[in-house]
């Protein structure tokens, strides 16, 4: 069941489309202003290669196919990776969606596995794509080069790679029932939910799901396109930028008919990172500080430590 009475628009309804071949200047313009509105945008020419994308998405395929005994044996080798269902976080949140989570603070994090190769290759290109965007974003907004991407960039930092498969319905995890059959196929795959993160840089197949929630509040579809990345303004961003960037509320239906696949990489700093707002985006008159400083390490643990869709920031806010 879908919750929530939150009106949905039409698909792409104000959607920014950012094309990387663009001038620098226009790029870094747009991209800006994407993030002040909806928090949200799609690139497009974002240079990272189709085989790369292949095959990481073809291990996972595989892997997901797998008899369900087979993968939840591959759980977990070491706190690096981990096979999931339904369940999401460790209090209570729930979906139709099975799940590989990498975390990669260790370079070493998927060696167990015969996705390594893929799954490295990927990482390393989409975090190339997340640290040239944060580098467009610091130009727009005026503040020092590398400020935002340095965050990401150093060994310790701590991303994580996420791929989600919504299976169709006669798939379902335990089988469809039979009110299943005679209710809406349309089941939450992912509850709505803002990222803890940085930045997060996601793609999917051809298959829709993903909705955004946009400043009148409304559900946003955004269509599936294999040839773009969709990237979102995380958390530790909205700090940054002083509440000048929107962290977006989304989420994932899925409409049972065919498979979804999904792949994001959240961007996140070492956990010792101190984050606050950035000086440039604080003048004490017209844009006072709106949260207080933390280090990574203190948020992550208060993110998982609450369910999906609680609004941690709030808890940081100065007034
Ligand atoms: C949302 C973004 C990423 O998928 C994730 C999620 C994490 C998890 O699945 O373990 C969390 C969720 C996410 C935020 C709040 C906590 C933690 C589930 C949850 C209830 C991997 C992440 O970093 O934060």
């Amino acid at each position: 069941m879908v919750k929530g009475s939150q009106k949905i628009v039409a698909v792409d309804q104000e959607i920014p489309i950012v094309d990387m071949s663009q001038e620098r200047s226009l790029v870094s313009m747009k991209i800006v202003k994407a993030c002040e509105t909806l928090g949200f945008f799609k690139v497009v020419n974002h240079g990272v290669d189709q085989t790369t994308i292949s095959r990481m998405e073809q291990e996972s395929i595989n892997f997901f196919a797998k008899p369900v005994h087979e993968k939840k044996s591959a759980r977990p080798v070491n706190q690096l990776f981990r096979y999931g269902f339904r369940d999401i976080g460790l209090n209570g949140d729930s979906g139709e969606v099975e799940y590989l989570l990498f975390h990669t603070i260790d370079p070493a994090f998927s060696s167990q596995l015969s996705l390594s190769s893929a799954v490295n290759c990927y990482i390393e290109a989409v975090k190339q794509l997340a640290r040239e965007i944060l580098d467009l974003m610091a130009e727009g907004l005026g503040v020092p080069p590398h400020t935002l991407s340095r965050l990401i960039s150093s060994v310790d930092s701590d991303s994580v790679l996420r791929v989600n498969h919504y299976p169709p319905s006669d798939q379902l995890f335990g089988g469809a029932t039979l009110s299943d059959k005679s209710a809406s196929l349309t089941k939450v795959g992912f509850g709505e939910h803002t990222d803890p993160q940085i930045l997060t840089v996601l793609r999917s197949n051809g298959v829709g799901g993903l909705q955004v929630s946009n400043s009148d509040g409304m559900w946003v579809p955004v269509s599936p396109d294999p040839s773009a990345f969709c990237v979102n303004v995380g958390d530790l961003l909205q700090v940054m930028t002083n509440g000048r960037f929107i962290s977006v509320r989304h989420r994932a239906l899925t409409f049972g008919k065919e498979s979804r696949l999904s792949t994001a990489y959240f961007a996140g700093p070492p956990l010792q990172a101190k984050i606050g707002p950035l000086p440039a985006m604080v003048t004490s008159v017209s844009q006072p500080r709106l949260y207080q400083t933390f280090t990574w390490g203190e948020y992550k643990k208060l993110a998982y430590s609450l369910r999906l869709e609680e609004s941690r920031l709030d808890m940081f806010r100065t007034c």
